[in-house]
């Protein structure tokens, strides 16, 4: 890092409370108009700056890395997720990567939460047919969905996300079961009177809902298969606020228009922003722009990380939430 403030080019425009900071702090040049980043932008910043905060649109793999100057030295991702990153690369480059853990949880477990009521209960369905001017009035048997309270939750990943997810459906009556690659302490299954299933397989063969919290990684990709997803029961509904990346997508989408599944409550795609449009046409699913932890207190927070990793950094200590090639 150099002796002088370290030129750090934010790729998004950033909440005005944590640019202002950054400006007090750094040599900054901040995206104004918030355009996303084409990759010759993402090559040139490469080779301009000392730190590089990018987030979840801009893919920094190996052939951008390639234009890293002598400089740069951290990526400071405004995000937690790093599956844009090439993190082996960046480190035999010898560029540090950092996240901003922790501080989105519970904002992305309330809006699995959202999908995981919206979707059984057809909120979304519901709210187009009075904005259509469709409405014609109650009825006994108009709109029914299908009860939360009492049903199985399977939860794909049971890491911080999982957790807050598990404790919250606890409260709506729904019995809690995951899948992770470590089971959990003992002290933790039992707080969250959570079931542990070893085999994917078995525990999406029994479930009611299935929710998505593991990260995309080598490992992850296509975790839920065409295979596995024709495990499932076919009144389960399956939530994703995780990444699209996790699912088979097509899968899912041949299988959600046969009516092999209950439905679906989206938030990440495989191709993001395009969504699939035999999607959008269906009424069981629910559609959300990747905005699980949009909200304003938590894009500061994680702004605040950013500002903490980088600052740590340059005053020649190791930043609190370094992300290594063997964690991705
Ligand atoms: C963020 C996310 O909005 O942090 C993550 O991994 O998926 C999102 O909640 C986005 O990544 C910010 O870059």
């Amino acid at each position: 890092m150099p002796q002088t403030k370290p030129l750090v080019v934010v790729t998004r425009k950033l909440p005005d409370a944590i640019e202002t900071r950054m400006m007090e702090l750094f040599n900054v040049r901040l995206n104004i108009d918030d355009h996303p980043f084409t990759r010759d932008e993402l090559c040139q910043a490469a080779a301009e700056a000392d730190v590089l905060v990018p987030t979840v649109t801009d893919r920094i793999d190996s052939g951008v890395l390639s234009h890293a100057g002598e400089k740069l030295r951290l990526i400071a991702n405004f995000g937690t997720g790093v599956d844009h990153i090439d993190v082996a690369s960046a480190h035999q480059r010898g560029v540090a990567v950092t996240n901003t853990p922790d501080v989105l949880s519970e904002d992305t477990a309330d809006m699995t939460m959202a999908l995981i009521l919206a979707v059984p209960r057809r909120v979304a369905e519901g709210e187009r047919m009075i904005r259509e001017g469709t409405w014609s009035g109650w009825s006994p048997t108009h709109m029914l969905g299908h009860r939360i309270w009492g049903k199985r939750l399977g939860i794909v990943g049971m890491g911080r996300i999982g957790q807050a997810v598990a404790r919250r459906a606890r409260g709506f009556g729904m019995t809690i079961h995951y899948h992770n690659r470590r089971r959990l302490h003992e002290s933790v299954e039992q707080e969250l009177e959570a079931t542990y299933w070893e085999s994917l397989d078995q525990m999406l063969a029994r479930m009611d809902v299935i929710s998505v919290h593991c990260p995309h990684t080598p490992a992850t990709y296509h975790l839920l298969s065409a295979r596995r997803l024709a495990l499932l029961r076919p009144h389960a509904y399956v939530v994703n606020t995780a990444r699209g990346e996790v699912i088979d997508e097509n899968a899912l989408v041949r299988m959600l228009a046969k009516n092999q599944l209950g439905g679906a409550g989206l938030d990440v795609f495989e191709h993001e922003p395009a969504v699939n449009p035999k999607l959008i046409a269906m009424n069981n699913v629910v559609l959300l722009p990747h905005m699980g932890s949009a909200t304003l207190e938590g894009r500061v927070d994680m702004g605040e990380k950013v500002l903490i990793n980088i600052k740590t950094f340059a005053d020649g200590h190791k930043p609190p939430d370094r992300v290594l090639p063997n964690m991705v």
